[in-house]
């Protein structure tokens, strides 16, 4: 099931979405302008019929060789990024939208300063990884404002549980190497709250020749009217890099108070050792969570994320 050409038509991925029309990646990188219509079939139902990442059938209509085409079929995703439904807006039948469809992992942009780190805001988007069963990278920018030493002890506690962390300075080049490597060949979606770098960090990543598109696929998403648009940007070693908007653009409807719990790892051990069954681990007498944050086991910050973020889930009950 690879990307195919076919007597009748070949399969690819949407690289870029806008307005209504898609740009399809074939199999030899050759790019296509594409649209849908009343006869495309999906394997997803009830969200966005394309997204940007989704593999497609495409068949080409072009006149004269031009590399026009129809998406006849999308495939199922593996994963997908969906946008929060607007509250005001909120139709019943209306679909979820993708962000993006098919990431490999989720890039978490934090900066070490200006603005601070924000450990609360990390805890939130790797409650968010774990409950969409998406692999994370933890990136650190800046960090050229504050010495390393700090940004490790700070970041320790997600090392031990096993995130990857890569430290970075936009500005100075450290630690682009690794970060590259890490990227390499996967589709990493970059989130993180605004002024951390994620543009500059992009635009560096992409090289000279394709900064040009990253530009320009910034400033269609500043648009108002424009329908979600969205790119996969190739990196030079292989992999796409698709920027996104901050989590609280995020459909987070796979969280609640009920299963918050599960999305930090490190509870499931204690967590066998409350008195209470349906322990929520916030006040309960007895409460071997609790107790692990107060003798350390389990890192203080980011129990105080867990009662901050059970504190902002609407109770199901
Ligand atoms: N000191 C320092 N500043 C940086 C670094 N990376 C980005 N910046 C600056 O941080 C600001 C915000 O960057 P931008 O890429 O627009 O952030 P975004 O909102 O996450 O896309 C800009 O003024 C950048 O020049 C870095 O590694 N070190
Ligand atoms: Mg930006
Ligand atoms: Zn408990």
């Amino acid at each position: 099931m690879g990307m195919m050409h076919t007597a009748e038509g070949f399969s690819g991925v949407v690289s870029e979405a806008r307005g209504g029309m898609y740009e399809v990646t074939d199999s030899v990188g050759a790019v296509w302008l594409c649209r849908t219509f009343r006869g495309t079939k999906t394997r997803n139902e009830g969200t966005s019929l394309v997204a940007v990442g989704d593999v497609v059938d495409v068949v080409p209509t072009g006149e004269g060789g031009g590399r026009e085409g129809v998406i006849t079929l999308v495939g199922s995703r593996k994963s997908a990024l969906c946008r929060k439904r607007d509250v005001k807006r909120n139709r019943s039948k209306e679909k979820t939208q993708v962000i993006a469809a098919n990431i490999d992992q989720l890039a978490i942009v934090a900066s070490a300063l200006e603005p601070p780190l924000n450990r609360r805001l990390i805890d939130r988007y790797l409650v968010f990884a774990e409950s969409e069963h998406l692999p994370v990278l933890i990136i650190v920018n800046k960090v050229d404002l504050v010495p390393l030493s700090c940004l490790e002890a700070d970041m320790a506690p997600y090392r031990r549980l096993g995130y990857r962390t890569a430290f970075v300075s936009a500005s100075s080049g450290a630690g682009l190497a690794q970060l590259v490597a890490e990227l390499q060949g996967r589709v990493s979606a970059f989130s993180g709250h605004s002024g951390v770098g994620k543009s500059t960090l992009i635009n560096l990543l992409l090289g000279d020749e394709l900064q040009k598109t990253a530009a320009l696929s910034e400033g269609n998403s500043r648009g108002v009217h424009t329908t979600t648009n969205a790119a996969m940007l190739p990196l030079p070693g292989g992999g796409y890099v698709i920027d996104t908007p901050g989590i609280r653009e995020f459909s987070l409807s796979g969280i609640s108070r009920e299963n918050l719990r599960f999305w930090f790892p490190e509870f499931l051990g204690p967590m066998q050792e409350c008195s209470f069954s349906s322990c929520s681990h916030t006040r309960e007498p007895g409460c071997a969570v609790r107790s692990a944050a107060e003798t350390g086991d389990i890192d203080a910050s980011r129990y105080d994320s867990y009662l901050a973020l059970y504190e902002s889930l609407e109770d199901e009950g």
